[in-house]
């Protein structure tokens, strides 16, 4: 077909960040696809309601792209639509952590110089979270995806206690060691476990008189830095975050608040 061309097409190609849509073949299309579980059986009466559940959620004219049965009573659907809400882009505003991030050898620089001893930094995954990856990705010596852990910073004691941390067992080794800054490590967010548990990490810091000694992080998948600001924390960090995206925020957080010269955790 000669001349053709998406611009003859009545598609708009502009985009527009103030009504911003999915994107699927054209700009402003709003395809997406979403996949869930229905708790009945797989059949045409279960592929139905798949799809009245797409239209409610805003999808025009839902596909069931992919229907399979996960047991008797239990199947699964993907649906593919196009989606009639937008969002506004431009009024968007998204709390990140702010500081200057350093490489590896900058941060010790740092150490070296700026605060002149080392940093005892104690991580865990606390209360029943099994999840240990996400916390070794930070501390590990080998690191994960290029960025070395913490163990292997020069001017950083690290200690990792691994998985399902008491609060209270967790509190004892920083007084125990004198730590200056708390990871903790939350992956499981069902019945919002994680907020009870990171709550009462808080409450018990606070009730020990010790949290202001100390620089206190939260992280995992799910945490965002305005929850973790919400929740009492110094900071948090979600997904694709590294070791040196945290020691970059607590070795400034150290200076900042002068902790470097902070009276013990014990006394
Ligand atoms: C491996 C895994 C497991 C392993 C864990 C083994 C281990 N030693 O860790 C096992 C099999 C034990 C497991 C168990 C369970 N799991 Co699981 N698991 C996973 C899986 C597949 C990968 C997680 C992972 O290792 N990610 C890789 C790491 C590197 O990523 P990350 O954790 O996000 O970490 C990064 C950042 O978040 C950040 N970060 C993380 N922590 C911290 C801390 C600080 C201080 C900082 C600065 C940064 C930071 O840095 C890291 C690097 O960038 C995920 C699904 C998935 N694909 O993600 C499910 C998943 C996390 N598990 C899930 C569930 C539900 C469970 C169970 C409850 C299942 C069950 N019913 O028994 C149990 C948990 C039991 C318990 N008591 O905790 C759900 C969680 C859902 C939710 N939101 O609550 C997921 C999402 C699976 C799913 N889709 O349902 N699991």
């Amino acid at each position: 077909m000669s001349g053709y061309s998406l611009k003859n097409k009545c598609y708009d190609q502009n985009l527009h960040l103030t009504k911003l849509k999915p994107y699927g073949d054209t700009m402003n299309d709003g395809k997406i696809q979403v996949s869930f579980t229905l708790p009945v059986k797989s059949d045409e009466k279960g592929e139905e309601a798949a799809k009245e559940l797409a239209k409610k959620m805003g999808l025009i004219d839902p596909s069931v792209v992919h229907n399979e049965a996960l047991d008797e009573i239990f199947s699964f659907y993907v649906v593919y639509g196009s989606l009639v809400h937008f969002v506004d882009y431009t009024s968007i505003h998204v709390k990140t952590v702010n500081s200057n991030k350093l490489s590896m050898k900058e941060i010790e620089a740092y150490i070296r110089e700026e605060i002149g001893r080392e940093i005892v930094v104690i991580g865990a995954s606390t209360g029943t979270d099994a999840h240990t990856v996400g916390i070794d990705a930070i501390m590990n010596m080998k690191g994960y995806a290029g960025h070395y852990g913490l163990e292997r910073y020069k001017g950083i004691e690290a200690l990792n206690m691994g998985s399902q941390v008491e609060n209270e067992a967790f509190i004892k080794k920083a007084i125990d060691l004198n730590a200056d800054v708390l990871l903790v490590s939350q992956t499981v967010t069902q019945r919002d476990v994680h907020i009870e548990n990171l709550t009462n990490l808080i409450e018990l810091l606070e009730a020990e008189g010790i949290r202001d000694r100390l620089v206190l992080i939260a992280g995992g998948p799910r945490i965002s830095h305005e929850l973790a600001k919400e929740l009492g924390y110094d900071a948090g960090f979600g997904a694709k975050k590294f070791a040196d995206d945290v020691a970059s925020f607590f070795i400034e957080e150290i200076v900042r608040r002068d902790l470097m010269n902070k009276k013990p955790l014990g006394e």
